[in-house]
């Protein structure tokens, strides 16, 4: 664990191969003002290139919320154009996350709306306590989302939900989100941390090359038309064969070792 915390609107901890960022601006609802998102960055860049960093788990601080979006008080006094530059600032914050060659799991403990659902989707996994709630609000703002939620939504539920989700901006349960497969599994509040700690061990036991290499072929074929992808997937195949890990993987499945 780190000793000290040199950000002021998230913390950082590293242990045994996991960096945990929590936002934590629990009296604005872990909103997402350009301090934060900074820090996010820049926490993002550090577990990326330490290591010792396996797998990032990104929460929020508080009882009641993963995070309730930009900061509406930022957003406010932006013209057109500061507000188109400043998404593609925050797009690039969330790409950067979906790409970089680590598992990232979303543990969300409550409220995961605007853009801390775009957040969230750009996880590679989400776990949600029973009491988390989703939705991207911003039509009830006369704005639209702009940190990716008009294209990762569709993408990731189908446009039919996605477009209610978008145009009557109403809150969905963590139930109706488990339904959509907007999360991968609703836990009771009090046991999402050992939740999400089982899901990090299981990927713990995984090759964290591979796995790069995996999430790699996912995010950037499914982009492509069928074709190309699956030359993009006999690319990746090729890469991880050319690992260490996995010719000890094959080869030890033949031996019967582990
Ligand atoms: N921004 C700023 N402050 C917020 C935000 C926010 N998004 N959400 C909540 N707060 C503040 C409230 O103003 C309040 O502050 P105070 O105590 O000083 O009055 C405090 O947090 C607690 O909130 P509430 O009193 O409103 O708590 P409730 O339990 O009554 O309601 C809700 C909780 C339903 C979450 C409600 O706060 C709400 O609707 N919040 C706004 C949600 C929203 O509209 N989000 C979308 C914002 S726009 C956006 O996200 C665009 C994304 C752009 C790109 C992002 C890049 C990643």
């Amino acid at each position: 664990m780190q000793k000290e915390n040199k950000y002021k609107n998230i913390l950082y901890a590293k242990k045994d191969k996991v960096a945990t960022i929590t936002l934590n601006r629990p009296k604005s609802l872990n909103a997402l003002n350009t301090a934060l998102l900074t820090e996010l960055r820049d926490a993002l860049e550090d577990a990326e290139t330490d290591a010792a960093v396996h797998t990032i788990v990104i929460t929020g601080s508080g009882e009641k919320a993963f995070c309730a979006g930009a900061d509406i008080t930022e957003l406010v006094e932006k013209s057109p154009k500061e507000a188109s530059e400043w998404s593609s600032w925050a797009q690039g914050i969330t790409t950067y996350m979906e790409k970089l060659r680590k598992p990232v799991i979303a543990k969300i403990n409550g409220f995961c709306l605007g853009g801390g659902l775009e957040l969230a989707m750009a996880c590679d996994l989400r776990i949600a306590s029973e009491k988390a709630v989703f939705g991207l609000p911003e039509i009830n703002l006369a704005i639209i989302p702009g940190g990716g939620g008009t294209q990762r939504l569709p993408r990731l539920i189908g446009k039919t939900k996605a477009m209610e989700m978008l145009m009557c901006g109403e809150h969905i349960d963590a139930e109706e989100a488990f339904r959509v497969a907007l999360v991968n599994k609703v836990v009771p509040a009090d046991k999402l941390d050992s939740e999400v700690d089982e899901l990090v061990k299981r990927l713990l036991s995984k090759s964290p090359v591979t796995l790069g290499i995996l999430k790699d072929a996912v995010n950037r074929g499914i982009e492509m038309d069928l074709e190309r992808a699956l030359q993009y997937e006999a690319e990746c195949f090729g890469h991880a064969f050319a690992t260490e890990d996995a010719r000890e993987g094959l080869k030890g499945f033949l031996e019967k070792r582990k």
